[in-house]
């Protein structure tokens, strides 16, 4: 039998020639640093999310590519089983800890942190009792806090240096799994998404990433569709705040909520997309659902201790996360609502990329426009900064302009026929980079177009 993709371990290679720069550099700094040269590179890549917003963690599939941009790790062992980290950018401070006895600070999302959620996932998969000791200079090119996901990059960058200083084959799709584990040692409590494209990505390829299994499927996107992406320049760090975890926890209580009036096991029911399995229903008979159900006034906890007939102890307990504890109105109706629709959308846009029709292009970017106003509106996870970007985004020509990643600020994404990039990319810069001189500085790096990029790779010279 052929073996899938996924079930591989991500590519040993040579560094590609376009990269070589790059890499002469790091190898030049990390020998000054550390008085040898490094044993391997290894290179996982941020992703860009074309549709499926905020809906990996209930369960549906979404369709991201993976972007040029990454996190790079120079690795060389060392005999004291200890990991040290250095970042190439100096604000990141060096940081160096035993592998056999190390916590993950929660309450202090440090950088260095996520890479050792990534080390840690990765041992505890093992269940290893020895662990090699590493050093790593550290090169990321994902704009942090931007929904491009650099945590996750960083994450599953760690666990590929220590997997493969370990000597130990993990596959793609194992990696991700693991990765998408232990990136909630940091706090957050996000899906799959971001570690599955960061190690399954294919060149040109988008991809529709299902879950429970884990499944990837390539989508071919429409001959002339291009993307770009724009940086509002609002960061947002997800964990450092409880933004995220709360929309987690409305989505859990919409779920129980849901189960529970539906006569089914609600404690056992953390998922919107569960509650649809068990009822098998479609999108559009579960919306119905939402409408008759749950009710547009936000629930405090008292209502919903009453319609789980449960103690603020035992609430707590089922359906909240460490750092939500405090959270006192809880929208069900508005995020239940995104979530099927967004979830809907998503195999819409499938479609689309299937059948091709004449105007795939208009279609996809209006899939792209709904997602946008639904995140906006119902979700309330964009930010006005990122809603001006995507509106001066369609005024420039593009057919459909969206926020990405989790939002709060961070990059917007936008269809745009190939042959405009240009024309997009100037008007863009005219209207929201060059007046500001905040921002005009940072043009280069915050718009440009992409391509769907490769997944994780080693590098062995
Ligand atoms: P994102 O949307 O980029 O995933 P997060 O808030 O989830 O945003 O993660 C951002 C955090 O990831 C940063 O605050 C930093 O700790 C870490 N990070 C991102 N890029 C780098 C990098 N190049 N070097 C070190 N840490 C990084
Ligand atoms: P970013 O913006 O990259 O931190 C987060 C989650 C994803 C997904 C999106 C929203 C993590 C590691 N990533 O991404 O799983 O839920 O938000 O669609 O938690
Ligand atoms: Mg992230």
């Amino acid at each position: 039998m052929i073996k899938k993709m996924d079930d591989t371990p991500p590519p040993v290679c040579k560094i590609p020639d376009k990269e070589k720069d790059r890499y002469a550099k790091l190898q030049s700094k990390f020998k000054e640093r550390f008085g040898h040269d490094p044993i391997i590179y290894a290179r996982a890549p941020g992703r860009v999310n074309l549709i499926g917003e905020h809906i990996d963690y209930c369960g549906y599939a979404v369709l991201p590519m993976a972007i040029e941009q990454d996190i790079v790790f120079a690795v060389s062992t060392n005999n004291s089983k200890e990991i040290t980290l250095v970042n190439q950018d100096p604000s990141y401070k060096e940081f160096s800890c035993s592998l056999e006895n190390f916590t993950i600070s929660r309450s202090d999302p440090q950088w260095y942190n996520y890479a050792l959620c990534g080390v840690r996932g990765v041992i505890e998969h093992m269940g290893a009792g020895s662990v090699v000791g590493f050093n790593a200079l550290v090169d990321g090119s994902v704009p942090k806090s931007a929904g491009l996901s650099s945590s996750s990059a960083l994450v599953c960058c760690a666990a590929l240096a220590t997997a493969q200083v370990n000597g130990w084959t993990l596959t793609k799709k194992v990696l991700a799994e693991v990765c998408a584990k232990c990136e909630h040692y940091i706090g957050t409590e996000g899906g799959g998404m971001d570690q599955a494209i960061s190690f399954m990505a294919n060149h040109g390829m988008a991809k529709l990433i299902e879950f429970n299994p884990l499944r990837t499927t390539n989508i071919l996107l429409p001959a002339g569709a291009a993307f770009i992406i724009t940086n509002s320049l609002v960061e947002h760090n997800k964990a450092a705040t409880s933004d995220f975890n709360i929309r987690v926890v409305e989505c859990r209580l919409a779920a129980q909520v849901l189960a529970k009036a539906q006569g089914l096991p609600w404690r056992e029911t953390r998922l919107l997309g569960g509650v649809q399995k068990q009822l098998g229903l479609n999108f559009d008979e579960m919306l119905s659902l939402v409408k008759e159900t749950l009710h547009k006034e936000p629930y405090n906890k008292d209502e919903l201790c009453q319609l789980l007939e449960v103690t603020p102890d035992e609430l707590a307990l089922s359906s909240l996360s460490q750092n939500t504890t405090h959270v006192t109105s809880f929208k069900l109706f508005q995020r239940a609502t995104h979530v099927y629709s967004e979830a809907s959308r998503v195999y819409q846009f499938r479609t689309v990329c299937e059948e091709q029709p004449t105007d795939a292009l208009q279609r996809l970017g209006h899939l792209m426009d709904e997602s946008h106003a639904s995140c906006r509106d119902l979700y309330e996870c964009s930010h006005p900064d990122l809603d001006k970007l995507v509106q001066i985004c369609r005024d420039s020509g593009a057919l459909g302009s969206r926020m990405t990643g989790a939002g709060w600020g961070g990059c917007g994404v936008s269809l745009v026929e190939s042959k405009s990039i240009m024309s997009v990319l100037t008007k863009v810069r005219d209207a929201y980079y060059t007046p500001d001189p905040a921002r005009a500085p940072l043009t280069k790096q915050a718009l440009f177009a992409t391509q769907p990029g490769n997944g994780a790779e080693i590098y062995n010279n």
